[in-house]
Order: structure tokens, then C-alpha cells, then sequence
């Protein structure tokens, strides 16, 4: 995090981050009611600038700019420019970056809980997602990071994750075979892949173009806007809607960061986070649409599959990560979810 040094310039102009004011002894200041001061936080996105998940974050910013009268801003640093999700994690943990909307994967070794919404083929439907994650076992699993170091604000949408290769049409689970499969840096993504024979191959999301241009791998898996926005359709060309995953995209911030405003204030960032989730759910239809007819017509070959035999080989998955009685408790109750 850049702490700017404290300087006699007018209070109004002056830009300043949380922990910039802590180390200036300001913080008091900053956060009472009569100061003009702005305390800016930084937050991390993997994706560029117009994304779906970088502009709700953009709102969540407006909403508590506005109703903090200008106390708080977020500053988002997209296109992965804090680092890879799994760096920028740390970095959150450790109060470097105060907020971060990254991919529930990357916190799967870190969190069990989040295991059991990113299951393969856990949600029957987009609907069946929403409602467990907007209800009270979404802010059980929310409330499960805090004790990492992160306070769990939002989630939101991310579609169903698919295949993608650059070898051939997957229409069964043999065509994955002896594939060697990107996936993000989680065991249980490694298990899905390995699961239907593919070789998992885990590494950071910025590194999947050019691996899958020179052959270092052969497919990867991913939603219809990413498949997109990386340009990986041009590259690995076959597309089969597995839709496996519905892992949801959450918005963290750095418990370091939280402990530091007061409650009013977590409150207003809390209801912002919330309105954000809304605002990134109409964004996120129209993009998902819009990046399906994209890939469409710069060529992407699109096969449906049927899917029960691929729910029938993640047996060993939910075997191996739904371990204690907690996590078994949490997947029954996502399973009961009408
Ligand atoms: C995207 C997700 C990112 C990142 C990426 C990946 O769908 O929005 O946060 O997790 O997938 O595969 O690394």
C-alpha cells in the first residue's frame, strides 16, 4: 500500500489510504464527521476495466462515496495490476490492499467452507445459486473468512464454467483424457480435472493465453465473459458447455482495513456491497450474452454435452472435499435448497 506522507496541503485536496493515516496518527480525524478528508482504498480485479465485476465494485465505491460525503473512495486496480489472485489474497490478508473481488477458487485451500459452492455441479441452476448464496448459508461461508484475515462483503455472479481446448470437440468424458487442463490454483479444481482423466495443470489466470498459444497446455475452463475478454477462443477454439462449476465471485476486504472504520461506517459499506451484488447481476446477463455471440462469430465451435456421466465421475471430489461433519451439514443444507 503507497502511504502517502502527510504534507501541509489543504485537508479537502488530500488523498490518503487507511493505513497511511494510522502510521500519521490521523485516523480519528479522517473518520470523524467533520473532516473533509478522503481515505481512498485500494482494490484488486483480475479483469479489465469494464467488466462486469470491476464496474459493480466501481458502484459500491459511488454508493459510499455518497453516503459518506466523500469520506471514502475506492480506488479499484484492475487488469491484475496488484498481481495474480493468489498474490493479491495475501496481500489482503495482510492489510497491503484493503479490498479485492477475486474468484472463490483461489481461497479454497485457504477456507474449507468455500469448497462446497464451487463443487462441480453442486447448484442445479442460476437460481438455485443465488438463493443459497443470498441467504443465510452465503453469509455463513462469508462470516468463515474472517478468521483468515478477510471480511467477506459480497458475491457475485460468474456463470458455469465450461471447457475449452485447442485439440478437439469434447462431447464426453473421454474426450478430456490425457488433456492437460489449466485450472486455478485450488485442489479441488485440481481433483475435478484429474477426475475425468484430464491433466490439471494449475497456474495463474494472466499466463493462460500464451501457455495455451505455445502448447504448454491444451485447454483451460472458464465462464462465456472470460472466454471471452482473455482472447482464449482464439487459441483453443473447442467450447463444450460442461458448466461443472458455478463458483461464485466474492468481494473481500482486509480485516486489517475493516477493524479500522467504525461501526456506522462498516454498516454503510456492508449495504453498499449488498446493492452492488444487484447491479452486477443485470450487468452480468447482458454480458454473458454478449460474449457467447462474440466467440460465436469469431469462431468458436460450441458443443453441448450430456452431462450425467460428467456428475457421475465426481464422486472422489466430494468424497475428498467434503470431509467433516461441518462441511457435510453445509453441502445438505445448499442440497436442500428449493
Ligand atoms: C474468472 C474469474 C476470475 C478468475 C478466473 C480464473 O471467471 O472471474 O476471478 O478466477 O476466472 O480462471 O482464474
Amino acid at each position: 500500500m503507497t502511504t502517502r506522507p502527510m504534507t501541509k496541503r489543504p485537508m479537502t485536496t488530500r488523498r490518503i489510504t487507511l493505513k497511511g493515516l494510522i502510521a500519521g496518527g490521523t485516523l480519528a480525524l479522517a473518520l470523524g464527521t467533520a473532516s473533509a478528508q478522503t481515505v481512498t482504498l485500494r482494490s484488486a480485479d483480475t479483469h479489465p476495466d469494464g467488466y462486469p465485476t470491476v464496474e459493480a465494485v466501481k458502484f459500491m465505491g459511488q454508493l459510499i462515496e455518497q453516503r459518506t460525503n466523500g469520506r471514502f473512495k475506492i480506488q479499484i486496480f484492475a487488469a491484475s495490476t496488484l498481481g495474480q489472485e493468489k498474490d493479491t489474497v495475501e496481500q489482503t490478508r495482510f492489510g497491503v490492499i484493503d479490498m479485492n473481488r477475486v474468484n472463490m477458487a483461489p481461497l479454497n485451500n485457504l477456507i474449507p467452507e468455500t469448497n462446497v459452492p464451487g463443487l462441480p455441479f453442486v447448484f442445479r441452476s442460476v437460481e438455485h445459486m443465488r438463493k443459497v448464496m443470498d441467504g443465510p448459508i452465503g453469509d455463513e461461508i462469508l462470516a468463515a473468512f474472517t478468521p483468515h484475515g478477510m471480511v467477506g462483503l459480497a458475491y457475485y455472479d460468474s456463470g458455469a464454467r465450461s471447457f475449452y481446448n485447442s485439440k478437439r470437440p469434447v462431447t464426453k468424458v473421454e474426450d478430456l483424457k490425457g488433456l492437460k487442463i489449466r485450472v486455478q490454483q485450488s485442489d479441488m479444481f485440481i481433483a475435478l480435472v484429474n477426475a475425468l482423466g484430464a491433466n490439471a495443470t494449475p497456474m495463474p489466470f494472466g499466463e493462460v493465453y500464451s501457455a495455451l498459444q505455445t502448447g504448454v497446455i491444451d485447454g483451460a475452463e472458464n465462464n462465456w465473459p472470460s472466454y471471452e475478454s482473455t482472447r482464449h477462443f482464439e487459441v483453443a477454439k473447442h467450447y463444450s458447455e460442461t458448466e461443472h462449476s458455478m463458483t461464485p465471485e466474492v468481494l473481500v476486504m482486509s480485516k486489517r482495513s475493516w477493524d479500522r472504520l467504525t461501526p456506522a461506517d462498516q454498516a454503510i459499506f456492508r449495504a453498499a456491497a449488498k446493492e452492488s451484488t444487484l447491479k452486477m447481476r443485470e450487468l452480468w446477463e447482458a454480458r454473458e450474452k454478449t460474449a457467447e455471440a462474440a466467440v460465436k462469430a469469431k469462431g468458436a465451435m460450441i458443443t453441448k454435452v450430456d452431462k450425467a456421466p460428467f456428475i457421475a465421475a465426481m464422486k472422489p471430489v466430494y468424497d475428498r472435499f467434503v470431509t467433516d461433519a461441518k462441511l457435510k451439514d453445509l453441502l445438505a443444507r445448499i442440497q436442500a435448497v428449493q
